[in-house]
Order: structure tokens, then sequence, then C-alpha cells
């Protein structure tokens, strides 16, 4: 049995020591050198390779190596096929500190501070407690809970948005579409950690940054197919939002003219706001081919109609 990972290969080089040590059993290989085809059961990837039916008939499963699906064009992938998302501890405790990071260099003013310094200025600024200042997070799934348990420790006022109704302890909970307005209203800092997925494409929108409160600021860790970029440049300039921190944009990397780049109210980082660590993901995947052989649904299994 064959189980192939089609990533980047330095960190394929760990899942394959980790594979070696853990389930010696597995005969684990990196793309593209996959052995014979008709063996292939198992494909952990962020890109599936094209014709993956035809090439790997007897294939049991797709695992991102992501926590996003959307890379990935489901059509490509056999219905009878699972499509597992990454769902590991490591992935979460990273997207935490990049979002902390952001959240507490909003609040107390350390990215206007960057502009101070860069024109010697001595320019203490007010900030706000904590308590007063109200984080929003877009989802409330993997990544969007384990940030909010740690903003909460900050002491923000926390809130999430999601699909369905949830309850989070410390947190005001708000589901459906219905309840994204009295959402918006309440979020001075608007975190977006939501898959992108058809009805999540362009959430970020003119209508929906018009709907924050004037002098609120966006961090932006989805997707970029999110974000109406001209709509933020827009939302920026007129000075209704104060600071946008983008870890991914629409496209990747953005052309070197865009003016995002050079914008004084944007921070811009390269999509590594997280990702996934070879040893927690590797025991996670491992975990789930165990659950796969007993007959029992993955632990990040997709939604295909949902689509994630
Ligand atoms: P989850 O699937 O665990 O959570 C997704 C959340 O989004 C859920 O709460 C879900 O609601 C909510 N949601 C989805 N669609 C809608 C909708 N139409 N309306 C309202 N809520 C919706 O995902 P993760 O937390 O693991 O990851 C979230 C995303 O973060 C990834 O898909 C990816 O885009 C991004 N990401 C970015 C990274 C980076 O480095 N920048 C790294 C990793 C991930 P419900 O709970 O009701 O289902
Ligand atoms: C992911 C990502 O989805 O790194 O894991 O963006």
């Amino acid at each position: 049995m064959t189980f192939v990972y089609k990533a980047d290969p330095v960190r394929g080089a760990r899942w394959a020591e980790l594979f070696a040590e853990r389930a010696p059993h597995i005969d684990f290989r990196i793309w593209p050198d996959i052995g014979d085809e008709s063996r292939v059961r198992y494909l952990a990837t962020w890109v599936p390779p094209e014709r993956l039916a035809e090439r790997f008939p007897q294939l049991q499963a797709v695992f991102s190596v992501g926590a996003g699906v959307d890379q990935i064009d489901f059509a490509d992938v056999p219905a009878h096929v699972p499509i597992v998302r990454m769902i590991e501890p490591a992935i979460a405790e990273r997207m935490v500190e990049y979002v902390t990071h952001a959240v507490l260099s909003i609040h107390r003013g350390f990215a206007a501070y960057d502009a101070a310094q860069a024109a010697g200025r001595w320019q203490p600024m007010v900030a706000p407690l904590a308590g007063e200042v109200r984080v929003g997070v877009l989802g409330a799934g993997q990544l969007a809970q384990a940030v909010l348990s740690r903003l909460g420790l900050f002491g923000y006022d926390c809130a999430a948005w999601s699909r369905s109704a949830k309850s989070i302890v410390g947190v005001q909970c708000f589901a459906g579409q219905e309840s994204l307005p009295a959402f918006l209203a309440r979020t001075d800092i608007l975190v977006c950690l939501l898959p992108l997925t058809p009805e999540t494409r362009g959430i970020l929108s003119d209508e929906l940054l018009g709907a924050l409160p004037r002098g609120a600021s966006l961090v932006q860790t989805g997707r970029g197919g999110h974000l109406d970029q001209q709509a933020l440049l827009r939302r920026l300039d007129g000075d209704h939002l104060r600071w946008a921190f983008l870890d991914v944009t629409e496209p990747e990397p953005l052309p070197p003219e865009h003016p995002l780049w050079r914008h004084p109210k944007v921070r811009i980082t390269p999509h590594i706001a997280s990702s996934t660590q070879p040893d927690t993901a590797v025991a996670a995947v491992l975990e789930n081919l165990e659950r796969l052989a007993r007959g029992e649904p993955a632990v990040g299994a997709v939604d295909r109609t949902r689509g994630y």
C-alpha cells in the first residue's frame, strides 16, 4: 500500500522520517517518485496531480496538507474518495501567534509607531484597554476558536460569526447571514478565518467593510479571494478603516506595482500566518488512516456540498 506526498519536498523529507518511525508498514513516497500507481491508496497534497482518478484507480482518500481545501478541484476527486482537510494543533497555534501579533499591533499602536520612528517622531498615543476593543472573527472553526480563546486571555471583547449556531465560553456568537450586520457593527478589529467557498468568495466587500464602525481594522488571514482589494483601498484612503494586515492576497504574490504593497496603512506578509507542522500533521494523518481502516469518517472530512 502506497501513501504519496505531493507538496513542499523539504517538509516531505520530515514526513518520510516520521512515517518510517511510526508506520514502517506503509510505502511512503514523495512525488514524483511514486512507484506503481496502482498501489497508491492515499495522497497528501496541496494541489492534486492531473488525471487523479485515472492515475490512481485504488485511491481511498485525499488529504490536504493545509487547513484549506479551496485549491483542490473537488470534481477531479471521485465521489467515493473522501477529501480531508488538516486538523492538527500546531497549525492552530501558529495562527494564534499571527493574529495575536496583528491585533496587539493595531490595538497598542505598534503599527503607527513604525511610521513615527521612520519620521524620527517621539509621539506617545493613548490606547484603550483590551476590554474596550471589540474583536470579531469571521469563522468559528478550528483556527478561529484557537484564536478567540487566546485573545480572550488578553481581555479583548470577542465575537465570532459562523454558518451554524455556536456556544463558545466568553465569546459572543453570531450565526447566519441575518446576524452579520449586528456582528459587524460591534467589531473594531475584524479577523477573517473563513474557508474560500462559492458563498464566501468576495465576502469582504465594499458593503461589508462599510458596515464596520469608522476606525475599524482588518486582519485578513483567510484567502485572497475573500477580499475586494479595490474596496479596501478606498475604505483605507477614505479613513473609514485604520489598518489592514493582509497575509493572503489575490493573486499571490501581488504584482510589484500593486498599490497595496506600499500603502502606509497596510502590512503584507507572504501567506505565512500558519502552516501545517510535520510532527503533528503526520500524527493526525496516521490517526485518520486508522479511522478509515475501521470504516469511520476521517476527522476533517470535507462536506463537498458546503465546500469546506
Ligand atoms: P474550519 O472549517 O474549521 O472553520 C471554518 C469556519 O467558517 C466554520 O466556523 C464555518 O461555520 C465558517 N463558515 C464557512 N462558511 C461560512 C459561511 N458561508 N457563513 C458563515 N460562516 C461560514 O476551518 P479552519 O478554521 O481550519 O480554517 C479556516 C480557513 O483559514 C481555511 O479554510 C483557510 O482559508 C484559512 N487558513 C489560512 C492560513 C494562512 O496561513 N493564512 C493557514 C490555514 C488556514 P460552521 O462552524 O457553522 O461550519
Ligand atoms: C492552509 C494554508 O490552508 O496554509 O493550511 O493556507
